[in-house]
């Protein structure tokens, strides 16, 4: 009915297919004696409510047969999912970057591309890694879901069995555009993949002041695109103007060595107009001033 493009679709499929039936029959079973029980059970024909005791036969069944199904269902899933954890030596590796609110593939050798290509019947294991917050990485087709967490590396793997490309989204709510978070993979034949790897630019390597930037955290309040999150974005800081309030008195400032130097290390000196205050940490002894002159080049590089 729909797509089953990797190894694992199948397996999902049939305990969600066999979770799925069973609810069904008890959404039809219940109704229908409720049902059953309003007409037989009215008050014209049963004006006396009755107590019923115990019934010790009556009460192992409404144990057992849940038990029954609870146990079923937990077999399918365990079949299903107990591979999946078993990952095969020979697999090909490409790590998946997952960042507010973009996909990117890293494939060996250090190319990178925004769209995840495979070769056909062939195993992948992916390495799952965050640049700031919790993202999942989630492809219907393939009927896979992982976690990408900052810090750690998860992982997952699969045999993609099926030509055609499909949608990959991000299935943990991260932020404002989470619901555009979205990539394609690319199922095709190995000579297609092989002409394809080799046509794809190496990695370029990303600016010393940008990887200082993201080792600190500062891009979880500061972007660098331009979108507005807990504070001003750092896309054109340099030389522009920033009206700030310095002890009580507001001012105007052209953003430059020196302010940048001062924000840095003493941030709650001048306070960038309707920001907060104490919001921002003196990364004084933190971030050198060798690191801060990376910082600087970076920004004057993103006008
Ligand atoms: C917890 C959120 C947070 C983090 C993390 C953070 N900042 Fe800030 N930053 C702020 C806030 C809020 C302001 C505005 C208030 C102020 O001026 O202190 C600010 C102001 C600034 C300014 C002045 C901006 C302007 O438009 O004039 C610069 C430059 C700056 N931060 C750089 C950094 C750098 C570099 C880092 C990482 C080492 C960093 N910030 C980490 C919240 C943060
Ligand atoms: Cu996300």
């Amino acid at each position: 009915m729909f797509t089953e493009a990797s190894n694992f679709a199948e397996g999902v499929d049939l305990a969600f297919k066999v979770i799925f039936g069973i609810s069904i029959c008890f959404l039809v079973g219940i109704t229908t004696v409720m049902l059953w029980f309003v007409v037989k059970y009215r008050r014209s024909k049963h004006p006396k409510a009755e107590q019923i005791k115990d019934n010790t036969a009556l009460e192992i069944t409404w144990t057992l047969i849940p038990l029954a199904i609870a146990l079923l269902m937990f077999y399918y899933g365990y079949v299903a999912f107990r591979p999946q954890r078993d990952f095969p030596k020979d697999a090909m590796n490409v790590t998946v970057v997952s960042k507010m609110w973009a996909w990117s593939f890293v494939y060996p050798g250090d190319k990178e591309s925004d769209m995840l290509v495979l070769p056909l019947n062939k195993a992948v294991v992916l390495n799952l890694t965050s640049l700031d917050v919790i993202h999942s990485f989630y492809v219907p087709a393939f009927r896979q879901k992982e976690d990408c967490v900052p810090g750690k590396t998860n992982q997952m793997w699969f045999i993609p069995t099926m030509i055609g490309e499909y949608w990959v989204l991000c299935a943990e709510y991260c932020g404002m555009n989470h619901s555009y978070m979205e990539a394609k993979v690319k199922v095709v034949q190995q000579s297609e993949y092989d002409a394809w790897i080799n046509a794809l630019p190496k990695k370029i390597a990303e600016p010393e002041g940008l990887t200082i930037i993201k080792k600190n955290g500062c891009n979880g309040c500061h972007s660098i695109d331009g979108t507005k999150l807990v504070s001003t974005s750092f896309k054109g800081i340099y030389g522009k103007e920033s009206i700030v309030v310095t002890d009580g008195k507001e001012h105007s400032v052209t953003v430059d060595d020196a302010y940048i130097k001062t924000s840095i290390y003493e941030p709650d000196k001048d306070i960038v107009k309707g920001l907060p205050k104490g919001v921002m940490k003196s990364y004084k002894g933190i971030i050198s001033d060798n690191d801060l002159a990376k910082i600087i080049d970076y920004f004057k590089s993103i006008k």
